[in-house]
């Protein structure tokens, strides 16, 4: 497969070079894309050197698939050109995702709606995907009535910008800000931006993504969204409601036997999930798994994953798996 990878050069397209070399993924040619400042810049992908290139010069060499990590403005505007010359985008923007003409894949639950007429496919929000991979099995068993999620999300998902903010806090230097407020040792109720409605452009994707992911407009979800000083890493605190009541024991072990889910949880070792633990893996960390007490059928849990990988990286790379597996590009 001939690759293009786009936004080679930020945070995101740097874990997708990672994660294509660690998997092993078919590449013939790589083809690293970024803006016109890094034109010529030299990245390395499996102790090789490629040298950057600018959008224009990649879709005229037609790549058989594109990752995209460059923004929603980059997106918008060159996915189209792109698919235009016969290219599978895999967009890891939200430009597209909740287009009803465009697919929104999360591989281990809806990639079976791929086809090979899918020739722009979104990629989840980071902090849908976490919560959709331990809400899918439970909802299946249980049938979700409403959920009510908080996150904490680590620095890394706004980008290089606030993670050097961080940084310079930490090392006293005065910098650059990507926050409104100094994001060390404080908490911002602030991701993306401030919608008429009150909310968050990011708590309004983790309200309505899942829905279209799982297929299923029979649920609520009320979110949250926090930023908070850690480098790398999304925290969730969840509460479901479920038409159905339960059994914790079946929870772990539906969650546990979920593919890319895994259960830590076990309050008599501190066994519970973490950033620093999830840091440079795939899979979503499940743990402190309990009952609501104060309504029926009503759980809580704490669900954990690097955001720049499954939540970014990693799904992008399973999609664009998907495709080649199944002859769909
Ligand atoms: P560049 O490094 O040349 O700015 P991050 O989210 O970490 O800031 O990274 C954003 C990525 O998207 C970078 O690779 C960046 O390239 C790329 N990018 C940003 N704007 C554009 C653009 N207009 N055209 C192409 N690539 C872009
Ligand atoms: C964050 N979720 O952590 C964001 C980053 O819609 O793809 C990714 C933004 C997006 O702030």
């Amino acid at each position: 497969m001939r690759v293009a990878v786009v936004g080679a050069t930020g945070m995101v397209g740097e874990v997708m070079l990672k994660v294509l070399a660690e998997r092993n993924f078919p590449v013939t040619e790589l083809i690293p894309v970024a803006s016109e400042r890094s034109v010529g810049k030299t990245l390395t992908y499996k102790g090789k050197d490629y040298t950057v290139v600018g959008l224009e010069t990649a879709v005229s060499m037609k790549p058989d698939i594109a990752l995209f990590s460059a923004g929603g403005d980059t997106s918008l505007e060159w996915a189209p050109k792109f698919a235009e010359v016969g290219t599978t985008v895999v967009d890891n923007s939200s430009a597209w995702r909740m287009d009803p003409t465009k697919k929104l894949v999360v591989p281990e639950i809806n990639a079976n709606e791929l086809t090979k007429e899918d020739k722009i496919i979104a990629n989840p929000n980071c902090s849908t995907i976490q919560l959709v991979m331990a809400l899918n099995p439970l909802h299946k068993k249980y049938k979700m009535k409403r959920v009510v999620v908080s996150t904490y999300q680590s620095v890394s998902g706004t980008g290089v910008k606030a993670v050097r903010q961080l940084e310079n806090e930490i090392a006293g230097i005065e910098g650059e800000m990507a926050y409104p407020y100094p994001i060390g040792r404080n908490a911002l109720p602030h991701c993306d931006v401030f919608q008429d409605n009150g909310y968050t452009k990011e708590e309004m994707k983790l309200a309505r993504e899942p829905q279209k992911i799982m297929n299923d407009r029979s649920f609520s979800i009320s979110a949250t969204a926090v930023r908070i000083p850690t480098a790398g890493g999304h925290s969730e605190s969840v509460n479901v409601e479920f038409e159905n009541d339960f059994d914790l024991a079946e929870v772990r072990q539906l969650l546990s036997d979920t593919p890319g889910v895994v259960v830590q949880d076990n309050t008599a070792t501190n066994t519970y999930p973490m950033p620093i633990f999830a840091h440079d893996k795939d899979e979503v960390f499940v743990g402190r798994i309990r009952r609501d007490e104060t309504q029926p059928n009503s759980l809580n849990m704490w669900i954990v994953a690097d955001n720049l990988r499954k939540g970014a990286a990693t799904n992008t790379i399973q999609i664009a798996e998907y495709l080649i597996e199944n002859k769909l590009v």
